[in-house]
């Protein structure tokens, strides 16, 4: 009885506990996907927080994008062309593609809705 009480609760923890931490880490977006096609491109939409031409970067609070699974965040993206956001201010309303090149999601075209 209580063997078996053990080996129920072992069962239940590979089940539920083991798998959450993986979970957890799911959302770095470097692999949220098992094999992605590096042809696809996503769409995205937010709003731009802040832009690092420097280090050809921005920094967006994304709507989610249901093509990959991502939840609506905030986050840093880099862009494949310096360009793709010499236009780009602080709190412009944007669409975007992204692709995952060399195994990290990047702007790849970015049009602006709406500039504050
Ligand atoms: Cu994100």
């Amino acid at each position: 009885m209580t063997r078996n009480l053990i080996i129920l609760l072992s069962v239940l923890l590979i089940v539920f506990w083991i798998p959450a931490p993986l979970w957890a880490a799911n959302h770095g977006h470097k692999g949220d996907r098992a094999a992605p096609d590096p042809t696809e491109v996503y769409q995205g939409h937010g709003i731009v927080e802040a832009v690092d031409p420097a280090a050809s970067t921005i920094r967006v609070e994304h709507d989610p994008i249901e093509s990959l699974r991502w939840p609506g965040m905030v986050m840093v993206l880099k862009v494949t062309d310096p360009e793709l956001i010499k236009a780009v201010a602080e709190g412009d309303e944007i669409a975007f593609d992204l692709m995952r090149i060399d195994g990290e999601y990047v702007i790849t075209r970015i049009e602006r809705k709406m500039k504050r």
